[in-house]
């Protein structure tokens, strides 16, 4: 038997004093930011995961973006150094959460990786270089995941602030990908659907099996995706848009066989 379990973190106080990169400081309302998460990670548990909660403190401003702290693959999980400095202290909690479901490796200074950089795919793990997560962190998770029979692929990125906020999977062959943000020739083996242009920060999805979970404010790429046949569960998730977090980041989703 096995079920799926989602790892999420809860929305901290100090969420006003996020790490930003690309969008300006707009005041985000705390209220509304944890009933939006809280509806996100009601649908997970409509789709099937059981949703763990990982302890966290208030001043974690950023810990509800758990998914930059570890990449969970089926063989291990890998722990992440979270490109921000500020960051550096959310791997703790989640490294114990994961160490009951996989065995554990830890990428290890120089190394600097943000998990919403690793695209993992099928047998590939696409890896964003941005300005959180350097090549020796490549190099890292390469010694650590090609044993496995992983592929680990460099990608440059540039004008987002990580790989899945340009390109995300919806299957094992297909993605979804704004060209704008990432430059789609390393996906050609993939069947690509494209975010709509007017919706440029669209092209993050959560797959959850065969179910996406997809932000409300973009209806013109949920279209997009539905017309290709996919089940797309909708939630709002335009408050932590603010803090520069999208729909992945809000949790780390494992296969687990009991
Ligand atoms: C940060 O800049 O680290 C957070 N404010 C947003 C992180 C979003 N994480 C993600 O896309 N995986």
């Amino acid at each position: 038997m096995s079920h799926r379990v989602a790892l999420t973190r809860a929305v901290s106080p100090a969420i006003d004093r996020c790490e930003l990169t690309h969008l300006a400081r707009t005041p985000i309302d705390l209220a509304r930011a944890r009933r939006q998460h809280a509806v996100y990670e009601q649908r997970l548990a409509e789709l099937g995961c059981e949703v763990v909660r990982v302890p966290s403190d208030d001043d974690m401003a950023d810990g509800v973006f758990i998914e930059d702290t570890a990449i969970a693959l089926d063989e291990v999980a890998i722990v992440a150094r979270p490109g921000a400095a500020s960051r550096r202290r959310e791997t703790d909690a989640v490294a114990a959460a994961l160490a009951r479901y996989r065995p554990l490796q830890r990428l290890t200074a120089p190394a600097t990786l943000d998990g919403g950089d690793v695209l993992a795919v099928g047998r590939h793990l696409f890896v964003g270089v941005s300005s959180r997560t350097n090549q020796p962190a490549v190099d890292q998770l390469r010694a650590i995941a090609a044993p496995y029979g992983y592929a680990v692929v460099s990608i440059a990125v540039d004008g987002c602030l990580h790989l899945k906020s340009a390109v995300t999977a919806l299957a094992d062959a297909t993605l979804l990908v704004n060209r704008a943000w990432v430059d789609a020739r390393a996906f050609d083996r993939f069947d690509l659907v494209d975010v709509d242009p007017a919706e440029p920060w669209s092209a993050n999805a959560v797959r959850v099996g065969a179910a996406i979970v997809f932000p409300a404010e973009f209806p013109r790429t949920r279209d997009r995706i539905a017309a290709r046949g996919f089940a797309v569960h909708t939630v709002e998730a335009d408050e932590l848009a603010r803090a520069e977090g999208a729909v992945t980041c809000c949790s780390i989703i494992l296969g687990v066989s009991w």
